[in-house]
């Protein structure tokens, strides 16, 4: 039985179309989980959208629908972008689905249950936009002296009844837990942030609202639907049927929730409190991953500049946007990206170097050799090439993407994909058709191995590309995972069935620039 492991992203509000940062955050898990299914284990992945609240309730009246009907068609575009960018989920989940409102008041009784949950008036400031409440002490002056949000969103007086609950009580049992799992909030910068906001106090919090309906309610109070933040969080486990522990309770606890950093406190703090009220595992790490600026700037309407990730796609190919993704920004950092870099990084390392190495070889195979590769027989030369790819493919690519370090991961592959191409330019197989077709022969075999290799292990970031040189090469589809690439007798099997290589289709095209716009 394979060891289960379980991915989420953030769930996101569908209360406009989706954006590059839910593009971004949601390629990432993607690749992790790709990158876990290679490797072996058996993985859930879900993502899906937070439905309820008060952002979701006033921007349909705003727009003369209601909250559902706003959460229907937002949704269907999120769930479209993510199939585009050929996101392997297991489940999508909507929080208005029946299931998670059961989930969700399960909770609610736990914690009931455990003396953690009462009945008070809540007087205070609240960020529609941050679905979050602030002390008096954390908001910021705004340019007009107007007072924000630390994230900069504007804030409003509330004063309603509404359940508490006991967070202060937790203090203690967060702090022991973020020492004795260090690794539970990641990166450290992050872990240094919520050390010090749980150090300085917790206030109890509360968790129902009364000013309006859209939301799960709230098990015997009519009047009450749960604050969105506790319904939202619980979608990760309403996803595996609690309360429940069926077929698909092995995955629990939750190997990674992957999030962005403006959403850490809720995951780190709120969310292991709720769990530990409810007497529930806690997932084992929360990595709050950084923000994706348009040429440095965050993306807004006011500045114009939102870009439609759908467009991006459309126009640059889909894994020439995850590769850039992954392979741009350090992950766990902020980075920027525009059409520029995409079009360069994607032509430089796709087109001109993995997609021309590709290209070059199976044209000459194809064309020299008639497609029939033969038994193989290297030399020092092209031994020491192999050696160099499987030491990328087999160690540091995992090793680096085990440790969410993408970027490095993708750069010791790339380093392997020159290696090959100064090969190519040092052997000079065309030269040796005429002068010794044997040793053409060689350094072909050596190259399409090399390839088979680099191709294998790259398919995380380049999921459609990476298929499609495979089956050039004559992989098949059960034997493309990492386990296979420690395969010594893959080669000889192949030779045996007699593949014959085709003349191969273009991988990656070159990219242009879309022209500028007025
Ligand atoms: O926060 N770059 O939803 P959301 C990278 N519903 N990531 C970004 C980003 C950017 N520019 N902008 C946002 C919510 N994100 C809640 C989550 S989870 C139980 C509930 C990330 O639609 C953000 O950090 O505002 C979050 O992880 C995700 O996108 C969804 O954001």
């Amino acid at each position: 039985m394979a060891d289960p492991y379980y991915i989420t992203t953030a769930i996101h509000y569908p209360n406009g179309k989706p954006h590059i940062g839910h593009a971004y955050e949601t390629v990432a898990a993607d690749v992790i989980a790709r990158f876990q299914r290679l490797k072996g284990r058996d993985v859930r992945f879900q993502t899906g959208t937070d439905e309820h609240g008060l952002k979701m309730a006033r921007k349909a009246e705003e727009q003369g629908k209601s909250p559902r009907e706003l959460a229907d068609e937002m949704s269907g575009h999120f769930r479209d972008l993510f199939d585009l960018l050929n996101i392997s989920y297991d489940r999508f989940i909507r929080t208005t689905e029946a299931d998670h409102h059961a989930a969700s008041q399960a909770l609610w009784r736990k914690m009931e249950a455990n003396g953690d949950l009462y009945l008070d008036r809540y007087e205070g400031w609240y960020s529609v936009r941050d679905e979050a409440f602030y002390d008096e002490k954390e908001l910021v002056a705004g340019e007009g002296g107007e007072k924000l949000s630390p994230q900069g969103t504007p804030v409003e007086w509330t004063v309603e009844e509404s359940w508490f609950f006991r967070l202060s009580k937790y203090q203690d049992k967060l702090l022991d837990l973020y020492n004795r799992q260090p690794d539970f909030i990641q990166p450290d910068s992050r872990r240094n942030e919520v050390m010090r906001f749980v150090e300085g106090g917790l206030r109890d919090l509360s968790v129902s609202r009364t000013s309006f309906d859209w939301g799960v309610q709230v098990p015997g109070a009519e009047d009450h639907v749960m604050y969105v933040w506790v319904d939202a969080l619980t979608n990760y486990i309403s996803g595996l049927g609690y309360p429940e522990e069926g077929a698909n309770w092995k995955y629990w606890p939750a190997d990674l929730h992957l999030i962005g950093k403006d959403i850490v406190r809720f995951h780190t703090v709120y969310w292991p409190a709720f769990l530990m009220s409810a007497g529930v595992e806690l997932p084992r790490q929360v990595f709050g991953h950084g923000f994706l600026l348009n040429r440095g700037q965050k993306e807004s309407k006011s500045l114009g500049n939102v870009t439609d990730p759908t467009v991006l796609a459309d126009q640059f190919g889909v894994d020439a946007l995850r590769y850039f993704l992954m392979r741009e920004i350090a992950f766990g950092q902020d980075g920027s990206y525009s059409p520029e870099a995409i079009v360069t990084r994607a032509n430089a390392e796709l087109a001109n170097s993995f997609g021309n190495l590709a290209q070059r070889t199976l044209s000459m195979i194809a064309k020299n050799l008639d497609g029939h590769l033969g038994a193989y027989d290297p030399n020092g030369d092209d031994k020491a090439l192999l050696t160099t790819v499987q030491d990328a493919v087999r160690h540091s690519l995992p090793k680096e993407f085990e440790k969410l370090a993408f970027s490095v991961g993708i750069d010791a592959w790339m380093k392997a994909v020159y290696a090959c191409n100064q090969y190519v330019d040092e052997q000079a197989p065309w030269a040796l058709k005429k002068t010794d077709p044997e040793r053409m022969r060689t350094v072909l075999q050596t190259l399409f191995i090399a390839l088979r290799d680099l191709a294998i292990a790259i398919q995380p970031v380049i999921p459609e590309k990476a298929g499609q040189l495979l089956t050039m090469l004559g992989i098949a589809e059960d034997a493309r995972t990492y386990e296979n690439l420690a395969d010594e007798g893959w080669y000889g099997a192949l030779i045996k069935t007699g593949y014959r290589v085709p003349k191969p289709d273009p991988l990656f095209p070159r990219l242009e620039l879309p022209e500028a716009e007025d």
